[in-house]
């Protein structure tokens, strides 16, 4: 994993910030600490500004979003501040951001308060399957729709495969696929993504595991192990499932299910012995 990084310390940006009504009316000063992770080997090998992301315009952002927007929490206007350098520049994986309002409203001596947040993308792989309708429409629909949303980007779909339906109930073929994405997302936000997703698509949620219009699972969250009563990461049957690990072969064979140690080619090599 990349460690460079880039830093900011100190950015001084006079704000509106704050829950009273005299800091949204008379404003006043932020600082801004800002540690942006990106690799700077392209960049410090060829001396190329292009190839790195330009410190002088990620202040004049900092500060223009700061004082274009206001919010009543400093934990919104970082939470909100991380977001926005993550979707402007590209080559940003992850960003570390302080944000300090030295002269808040506390009616004591101290010198700082400040709260610290660190955001950044994460490598997510999807499972997708209709098998009611027209289920190339649905599965393209819902692609559309996963490209569109902010806070999803890099999605990489595999082959769509057609494959009969895997559990015991007796119901039409399925199209099949895996993909890829990277994602602002936590795993539970993704999830509500998802299932907005397939609520739009005209899903009913009748048998379990019966035929769906769409249907859309978490397969894995970065080397995430996790396990409630809303989802398991990883998928928990995913070693089972053809239709799963066939297009997962296209696009991660040597990914690692950290639940199992296995890699994807792995499982799929199980499956198909047994
Ligand atoms: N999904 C299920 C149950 N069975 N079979 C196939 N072939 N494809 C699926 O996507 C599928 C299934 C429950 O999610
Ligand atoms: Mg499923
Ligand atoms: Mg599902």
């Amino acid at each position: 994993m990349n460690q460079d990084y880039i830093e900011i310390k100190n950015l001084k940006v006079f704000g509106h910030h704050g829950v009273l009504r005299e800091e949204t009316e008379d404003g006043q000063e932020f600082f801004v600490d800002a540690r942006i992770y990106t690799n700077l080997r392209n960049a410090g090998v060829t001396d190329d500004l292009d190839r790195t992301v330009d410190y002088g315009d990620v202040c004049m952002f900092i500060h223009t979003f700061l004082t274009t927007n206001t919010y009543q929490l400093i934990e919104s206007a970082a939470e909100n501040l991380s977001c926005a350098l993550l979707i402007k520049y590209l080559l940003i994986d992850k960003v570390s951001i302080t944000l300090h309002k030295p002269h808040a409203p506390i009616p004591l001596e101290f010198e700082d308060v400040s709260v610290n947040i660190t955001r950044g993308w994460h490598e997510a792989y999807l499972g997708i399957g209709s098998n009611l309708g027209d289920r190339e429409e649905y599965i393209e629909e819902a692609l559309c729709k996963l490209v569109e949303t902010p806070g999803i980007r890099n999605v990489t779909v595999s082959e769509l495969i057609e494959t009969e339906p895997y559990g015991g109930v007796e119901q039409g073929k399925f199209i099949n696929g895996a993909i890829r994405i990277e994602t602002l997302f936590t795993p539970i936000e993704l999830l509500d993504r998802l299932h907005q997703i397939e609520d739009e698509a005209d899903r009913v949620r009748q048998i379990h595991w019966g035929p769906r219009t769409l249907d859309l699972d978490i397969l894995f969250y970065e080397d995430l192990v996790m396990s409630t009563e809303e989802l398991t990461i990883p998928h928990p049957d995913m070693k089972n499932r053809d239709f799963v690990l066939r297009p997962m072969m296209e696009l991660c064979p040597h990914y690692v299910n950290r639940a199992l140690n296995k890699t994807v080619a792995e499982m799929y090599a199980e499956l198909n012995e047994r």
